[in-house]
């Protein structure tokens, strides 16, 4: 990074980051879609039909999310380093459920679209880590109810998490980035417009022009393991 005055800067990232990690991506040929109708997997109304199903999609991306060839990429690494060294303000939004920012060193970071690695209780709204299978019958740490788990994402139809906070982030920030995400799903899809009418500088990271592509700035094209560290030096 060249910009010599330190400012906020809000970093976007999508599930392209998280690929040379050996993640899937979700709308790539070999994407997660490509496997699965998203109406089955994530979807409340999916969940309220097969519940058990829906269990087995994100038991299967858990235990895999888990395995231990799946660690933070360089791209996580660079990103973490500059929250460390960057004198101005870095936010760090995801997309993406899995831990690898959390596992690189980010701090300042919030997950949109919720953890993997977490489950939420439809009964008393606890929130709690959880490594292994969420099965129908799995019982609540914090009230005992048993078969009101659920993992903690958020679904199509659903709200994302902290938006206030990050609509605030890019009406203030003085540069977006977007990292590895495609811009199909809204409200992500919508945060370098918001950024560019508060007067932000946009810059777009990933393997192709997303569909957004005509609202950043500038645009940098390849993997994220190798952009991703040159852009941050
Ligand atoms: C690389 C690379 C490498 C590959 N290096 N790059 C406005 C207009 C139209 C529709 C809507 C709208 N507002 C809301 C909607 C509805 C809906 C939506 O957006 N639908 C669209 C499909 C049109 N949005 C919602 O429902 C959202 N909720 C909402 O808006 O609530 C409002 C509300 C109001 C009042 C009451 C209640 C609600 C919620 C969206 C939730 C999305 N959930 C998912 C699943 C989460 C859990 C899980 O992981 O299973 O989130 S869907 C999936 O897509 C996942 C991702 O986070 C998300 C985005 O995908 P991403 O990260 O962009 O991945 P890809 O695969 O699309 O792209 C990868 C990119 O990486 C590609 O460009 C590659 O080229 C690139 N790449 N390798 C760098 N090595």
């Amino acid at each position: 990074m060249h910009d010599p005055q330190p400012g906020k800067i809000v970093i976007l990232t999508g599930a392209g980051i998280s690929r040379e990690s050996g993640l899937a991506t979700f709308r790539d040929p070999d994407g997660i879609w490509a496997t699965v109708r998203l109406e089955e997997v994530a979807t409340p109304e999916a969940f309220r039909a097969n519940p058990a199903r829906v269990h087995a999609f994100y038991n299967a991306r858990r235990s895999g999310l888990l395995e231990a060839a799946v660690q933070p990429n360089p791209a996580h690494l660079a990103l973490a380093r500059l929250e460390r060294d960057w004198p101005g303000e870095v936010l760090l939004v995801t997309q993406n459920i899995d831990d690898l920012h959390e596992r690189a060193g980010s701090k300042n970071l919030i997950h949109m679209h919720g953890e993997l690695l977490k489950t939420r209780c439809l009964a008393c709204e606890a929130v709690i880590a959880w490594q292994g299978d969420l099965e129908l019958d799995s019982l609540c740490p914090a009230c005992g109810e048993r078969g009101r788990l659920r993992v903690n994402v958020v679904w199509f139809g659903e709200m994302p998490f902290e938006m206030e906070r990050i609509y605030a982030a890019l009406a203030e920030c003085d540069l977006f980035v977007s990292i590895g995400t495609s811009g199909n799903v809204y409200p992500a899809a919508g945060f370098v417009a918001e950024a560019r009418a508060g007067g932000a500088h946009t810059l777009e990271l990933n393997l192709e022009p997303s569909e957004g592509r005509r609202l950043f700035d500038a645009g940098r094209y390849g993997p994220a393991g190798e952009l991703v560290p040159a852009w941050v030096e």
